[in-house]
């Protein structure tokens, strides 16, 4: 088993997509958590996909995220060559603004699973691999925590000032 990748790969199906998944490293790294981004595509690259699925747990990578818009293959030929949790963001790419891609990616046959976020979703998928990789590191579950009073501690002052308690 290698230590040289970051402990999260982000895969996505087109440089189109990184606007879309750039987010998804900015949480990461807000969450104190180094990844790899990848562009490779499951019907266009089938063979690098699969080399770097069948690598990615030897490689050190803990969890995947694949995101992919239109046919939205790429999520599911990523868990089809590793066993390492994948996680797919369906991505607003064409006229049907996703639903392709969701439904590409969330109906998987049984035994081979992606955790499908929601359209765009890509800040949740980072969050939902800062959940995994925290089962097994407290300082990741320590800043998740944080993460979370913030927000609350946001949506209070939100209330406060829409009711004129606080400019
Ligand atoms: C998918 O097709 C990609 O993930 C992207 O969302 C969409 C369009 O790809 P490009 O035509 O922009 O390369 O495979």
């Amino acid at each position: 088993m290698g230590t040289d990748a970051p402990p999260v790969g982000i895969v996505m199906g087109s440089e189109s997509d990184l606007e879309v998944m750039r987010p998804c490293a900015d949480m990461l790294e807000d969450l104190g958590i180094s990844c790899e981004m990848r562009i490779m595509s499951a019907h266009r690259t089938p063979d690098l996909v699969a080399e770097w699925a069948r690598g990615a747990a030897e490689r050190g990578l803990k969890v995947l995220i694949a995101g992919a818009g239109a046919a939205a293959a790429l999520p599911g030929a990523v868990a089809a060559e590793s066993q390492l949790p994948v996680i797919g963001v369906p991505i607003d790419a064409t006229p049907l603004r996703g639903v392709d891609a969701l439904y590409s990616m969330v109906q998987m046959p049984s035994g081979v699973p992606v955790a499908t976020v929601s359209i765009n979703g890509a800040k949740n998928a980072a969050v939902l691999a800062a959940r995994i990789l925290a089962t097994n590191d407290p300082e990741i579950a320590g800043r998740l925590q944080e993460m979370t009073a913030r927000r609350r501690e946001g949506v209070i002052a939100s209330d406060r000032r829409v009711r004129g308690e606080e400019q």
